[in-house]
């Protein structure tokens, strides 16, 4: 396999993904975040039917599970919420939110679980524990006289099916469609490019088709640290002989090789699975280029085999019955110069054309994606070229092939599904009025990155999330800190402390729920909540460990109180009833989309889970013109900017000791980086040029020509296999370097993985 791991004084790699690695690493967060002895009880639940699904990625729950169906990040996900340290209000005795400015998010969140609800006192600087019921009096006033588009519902993918329904229906009672979520700055370039292409804003494969492709086609998605389980199938498929090509500038180690801790023989042993055939490390933001080089290969080995008259390459039946734009693209295609191609993604022709050929040998091929295609700036170009790639030989919508867009938190889709959306013509307006005798706001509502301008502007004046982490997750940091606490009202549904809580608007409340792995008792006993995984699986769980307060809500009861507080009273709105039973929430999800949701608690906890369907995978295309749409790149890359020497294309990456923002430890030891997050990695030649040696203390700053100054200092280099022109440091601490206008044409996803910077060397 083509390898360029040659450099002697690279940081060690630590060996493959899974293996005793992974157990060491589950230890470390065992160690450090004090899990109640229970926490092990939930891991042996995690993601089977009746049991508890993990809050950490929405990789899907295979009917047939294995016996510890979790992985290294699953657990670190359950041990580090069950956690027996506790934030408790006398926390505040010693603490101002000034203080605390200066902790990193690691020592926030180490803090442990919060117990108390919270109001901020603006004279004492400090959070002081206040009753649910004055908390939820006290939001309800400072909501009442607002005006209905000053205020946003912002909601991070973990919370349940059943509390995002109620929060976007209160949304709407409340009086507007303000609902942005999480996923507009991740997927939103899926749900908006995929659904532009192929009708279809989420994935078309099922777990089925893992088991009978042949060939995986990844491109920027990281399996060894984002879905570890995910690893299972990719191992089963090489045991059969399938091949893996990968395009990603990090050589991901979750991507070379794999040791599976589910089989005994292979921990004992050590046997590796190579996982990638072919590891092809493009230049950032370059993919537009690779994708069209292999299309461009794929069209002459047609072009020959019909003048040869022999059969063709591409599926031209396919496409003359399915498909538009095609004879437009592969003439495009066709007339693509190689050498164009192949200067803008760094990768040969030689290269390109063998992982063509893999593709052409292939007859099932899945295509994965991941934040490598969807954060850039034209994040949906690149989407629409791999949609054109998997096209060409008709790849999606029949048995063991299709497009694979992996998902971040658990249930971040599936809270779309339920209607957490502020397009208005993706909610069921007319099911709406007849449930709930209301008339739902006509005007759409604000992306996350029209909230965040809103607040720059002042005209964004309150704020209320379920849960998440903005002041770290948004671009814009700096900026944005300052406008967020000049709000009228911040409220925050929260498991633990994070940097958003200390910025508190002028009335602020922090409202602690339940994590999913503890018990949710209601009047009718233990709830379920139900989530929907990557594959539009819908499952129920159902926590069982001791709240970690007495104090504590569930994200469904604080929802519900809310609703309360801040909407009409009406007959048809009974929130205390909804509390006492989820299964009255999820008939009424049932009512509003039937389709989806046919006898729904009845379902609820079918192994596997239950499907809600998808078009393209029966190869319906609810696209503008009916069929599925080539697209034509206007340029080869995806970036806001032209590379050139001093302007480096920032990736902003996750370790493998972090969830988003919450930052479990300093191991990323995939990447052989040990005990800090305050590095730059980059190419030697790189480096050279730049006149930087290893270890050198330097600063990013912005270069996107807004004459904003954006600047993150005291990172270490790293000298590292990156291509050259490509340099890569920690999410969220580069988040002040992206600016807030750096994002996808079409679904405004943020542009991080292609933020332009030049290096400055600190004197020593
Ligand atoms: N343990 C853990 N699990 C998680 C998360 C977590 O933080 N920690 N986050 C969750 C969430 S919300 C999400 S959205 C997912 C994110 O999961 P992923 O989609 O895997 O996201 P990233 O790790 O940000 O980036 C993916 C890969 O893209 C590569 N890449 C960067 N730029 C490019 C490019 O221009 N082209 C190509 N081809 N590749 C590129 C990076 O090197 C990286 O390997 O994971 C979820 N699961
Ligand atoms: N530069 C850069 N920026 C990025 C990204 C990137 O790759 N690079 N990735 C983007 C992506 S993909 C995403 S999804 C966003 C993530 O953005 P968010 O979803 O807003 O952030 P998280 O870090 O997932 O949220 C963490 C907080 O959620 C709370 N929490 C944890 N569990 C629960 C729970 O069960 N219930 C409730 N109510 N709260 C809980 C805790 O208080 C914790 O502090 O960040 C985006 N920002
Ligand atoms: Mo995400």
């Amino acid at each position: 396999m083509p390898d360029s791991d040659s450099h002697p004084d690279l940081p060690k790699k630590s060996g493959p993904a899974g293996g005793w690695g992974s157990m060491r690493g589950i230890n470390a967060v065992r160690a450090t975040s004090h899990p109640d002895p229970a926490a092990l009880e939930t891991l042996r639940r995690q993601n089977k039917p009746g049991g508890f699904m993990c809050s950490s990625c929405a990789w899907p729950k295979p009917a047939n599970y294995h016996p510890f169906e979790f992985c290294e990040n699953g657990a670190k996900a359950t041990l580090w919420e069950s956690t027996r340290d506790r934030c408790r209000p006398e926390f505040w005795n010693d603490h101002t939110v000034e203080d605390l400015k200066s902790w990193t998010d690691h020592e926030l969140e180490m803090t442990g679980r919060l117990t108390h609800p919270l109001r901020f006192d603006h004279d004492t600087g400090r959070y002081v524990a206040v009753s649910w019921e004055e908390a939820f009096q006290g939001i309800g006033a400072a909501l009442a006289d607002l005006p209905r588009d000053d205020v946003v519902f912002y909601s991070s993918g973990h919370a349940g099916l059943e509390a995002s329904y109620l929060w976007a229906l209160m949304a709407r009672l409340y009086g507007n469609n303000n609902l942005p979520q999480s996923s507009n700055m991740c997927h939103e370039t899926t749900s908006v490019g995929l659904k532009k292409v192929i009708g279809s804003s989420v994935g078309t494969v099922l777990w089925e088709d893992l088991e009978k492709t042949d060939c995986y086609f990844f491109f920027g998605q990281n399996p060894g640290t984002n879905s570890p389980r995910f690893l299972h199938p990719l191992k089963e498929a090489k045991d059969r002989g399938a091949k893996i090509v990968t395009f990603n500038p990090v050589k991901e180690q979750g991507l070379v090789s794999f040791v599976d801790p589910q089989n005994p023989i292979d921990m004992a042993t050590g046997r590796e699975t190579v996982i990638s055939d072919q590891y092809h490390q493009l230049k950032g933001g370059t993919d537009i280029a690779a994708i069209l080089g292999m299309c461009k290969a794929v069209v002459e080995a047609d072009d020959a085999a019909i003048a040869a008259g022999k059969p063709a390459v591409i599926d031209w039946a396919f496409l003359e019955e399915h498909a538009t734009g095609y004879r437009e693209f592969i003439e495009q295609a066709r007339a693509a110069d190689w050498g164009a191609i192949t200067g803008e993604c760094g990768l040969t022709e030689g290269a390109l054309r063998d992982a063509a050929q893999v593709y052409m040998e292939a007859e099932r091929v899945i295509g994965v994606y991941g934040m490598g295609l969807t954060q850039h700036a034209h994040g949906s170009d690149n989407i629409g070229m791999l949609v054109n790639f998997l096209l060409l030989r008709g790849n999606i919508g029949r048995e063991g092939a299709g497009c694979c867009p992996v998902r971040g938190h658990s249930n971040v889709q599936g809270q779309r599904t339920v209607g957490i959306a502020e397009k208005t013509k993706l909610v069921p307006f007319d099911k709406l009025r007849a449930l709930f005798d209301f008339e739902p706001p006509e005007k759409d509502g604000t992306h996350i990155v029209d909230a965040a301008q809103g607040l720059l502007e002042g005209r964004i004046r309150a704020t209320l999330c379920l849960g998440g982490n903005l002041l770290r997750a948004l671009p814009e940091r700096d900026r944005l800190e300052g406008a967020w606490a000049g709000q009228d009202v911040t409220v925050m549904i929260s498991t633990k402390l994070n940097r958003t809580h200390l910025f508190p608007g002028k009335t602020a409340y922090i409202l602690p729920c339940l994590s999913r792995s503890e018990k949710d008792e209601q009047a009718t006993g233990n709830q379920y909540i139900s989530v929907e995984d990557s594959f539009s699986m819908i499952h129920g769980s159902q926590g069982k460990q001791k709240p970690a307060s007495d104090y504590l809500k569930s994200e469904m009861a604080i929802v519900a109180g809310l609703g309360q507080a801040i909407t009409p009273e009406h007959p048809k709105r009974p929130w205390r009833a909804w509390t006492r039973d989820y299964a009255l929430v999820r008939d009424l999800i049932e009512q509003t989309y039937p389709d989806d949701f046919r006898d729904f608690n009845g379902r609820l906890n079918t192994p596997g889970g239950f499907w809600r369907g998808n078009a393209a995978h029966r190869r319906v295309w609810n696209t503008e013109s009916g069929r599925a749409e080539f697209t034509r790149p206007g340029k080869l890359n995806a970036l806001s900017f032209d590379p050139e020497e001093g302007r480096f294309t920032l990736l902003t990456m996750r370790s493998n000791d972090q969830f988003n923002t919450t930052i479990y430890g300093y191991s990323d030891r995939f990447r052989g980086i040990e005990g800090t997050r305050d590095v730059l990695l980059m190419n030697e030649s790189d480096m050279a040029r730049q006149g930087l040696s290893h270890g050198d203390r330097v600063a990013l700053v912005g270069d996107s020509g807004d004459g904003v100054e954006r600047r993150l200092g005291g990172l270490e280099v790293i000298r590292f296999n990156l291509p050259e022109g490509t340099v890569g440091s920690y999410y969220p601490e580069c988040n002040v370097l992206v600016p807030l206008d750096l994002h996808d044409g079409l679904s405004k996803t943020p542009g991080s993985k292609a933020v332009p910077v030049r290096i400055e060397k600190t004197p020593a």
